[in-house]
């Protein structure tokens, strides 16, 4: 058994409109692992995104050398003591590796538009009989958001949405939205992703208003405690799970086990990885949740791709071999 590892970093421009939490994010910088045994090859993306993840990315890129400087020398991976980032891009180039994840991605995610009608059409009908498209909500007055959901809903029939309010609003705001969508319209909102600032006002909210919830920033939250149990988070149709904020391949796939027992809904999402985790995140939503529309339109918010093209996706790519080589063993 022979083993060799490399640790690229790499550093894309962003889309100059892209905001993050009030903050602009102009760069993405992130790492790519590559591991390799006998002839077989597994890689990775590690990319810890600021204002979302604990860690920084100077603590992720230590302790992943760390991690694979362990593994040249014949240990295994312990991803139980890793920052979720680190665990879930060395999880992924371990399954690579052994030949486990499948080629196969799904590629027709839930368009993430911000408002522009105009611009959804042609995306939603590549998607067939799963019509379900992304909104943010929560940039504008509840009530404007309001209309413009029951707008879409309204001359779109066979289509659902997501929505996401990233905790923006407070009851009463969440409310006022809620009364401009006319009621028998609000089953065809799949969820909307944590409505409040509050947690136990979003269940309100799903329960005055028969509008389903999904947590997003409330897992992350719960998953970093210790005793933590899937019984905290009930209340929600939806879980969105960002492995990337989450941890390793399989503390992913035992939170979707977990959700299904408890007859909530797991659906993957990208915490803007490059096209070249995020096809692997595409491969691994086909894998565990084949039959969801997973939440990956992100590539947009790049200026370039990375290594791995995203399909349909016509920015330019830039390939691996043009990115800084870290550490290699
Ligand atoms: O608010 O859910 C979010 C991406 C990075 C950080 C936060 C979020 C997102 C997304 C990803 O919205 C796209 C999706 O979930 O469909
Ligand atoms: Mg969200």
């Amino acid at each position: 058994m022979t083993r060799s590892a490399k640790l690229y970093r790499y550093t894309l421009p962003m889309d100059s409109g892209v905001i993050l939490r009030s903050q602009k994010l102009s760069e993405r910088v992130g790492f790519i692992v590559e591991i390799a045994e006998d002839n077989q090859l597994g890689r990775g993306e590690v990319a810890p995104l600021s204002c979302f993840s604990i860690e920084s990315t100077e603590e992720a890129g230590v302790q992943v050398q760390h991690q694979l400087e362990m593994w040249v020398r014949g240990g295994e991976f312990d991803y139980s003591d890793l920052f979720p980032s680190v665990a879930f891009g060395l999880s992924i180039a371990e399954l690579e590796l052994s030949g486990k994840l499948p080629q196969e991605g799904n590629y027709l995610t839930a368009p993430l538009c911000t408002g522009d009608p105009d611009s959804l059409a042609p995306k939603l009908e590549k998607m067939g009989a799963k019509k379900v498209a992304k909104i943010k909500v929560g940039y504008h007055e509840p009530i404007r958001d309001g209309l413009l959901v029951n707008l879409f809903l309204d001359s779109i029939p066979d289509l659902k949405l997501r929505l996401d309010a990233n905790r923006t609003w407070t009851l009463d705001q969440a409310t006022e939205f809620a009364a401009q969508i006319t009621p028998s319209l609000r089953q065809r909102i799949s969820y909307v992703e944590e409505p409040c600032a509050q947690p136990g006002d979003s269940v309100s909210f799903a329960i005055n208003t028969g509008i389903s919830i999904a947590w997003d920033e409330t897992i992350q939250r719960e998953i970093t405690r210790k005793d933590f149990r899937i019984e905290d988070l009930l209340g929600v149709k939806t879980l969105v799970i960002k492995p990337t904020l989450i941890g390793s391949a399989q503390d992913c796939i035992s939170l979707i086990e977990k959700a299904r027992a408890q007859s909530i809904q797991t659906v993957i999402s990208s915490t803007i990885e490059s096209s070249f985790g995020l096809t692997q995140l595409a491969r691994f939503a086909n894998w565990v949740l084949p039959d969801v529309v997973p939440g990956l339109d992100t590539v947009k918010f790049f200026e370039c791709q990375l290594e791995t093209p995203w399909p349909g996706c016509e920015l330019p790519i830039v390939p691996l071999s043009e990115q800084e080589v870290m550490w290699r063993s």
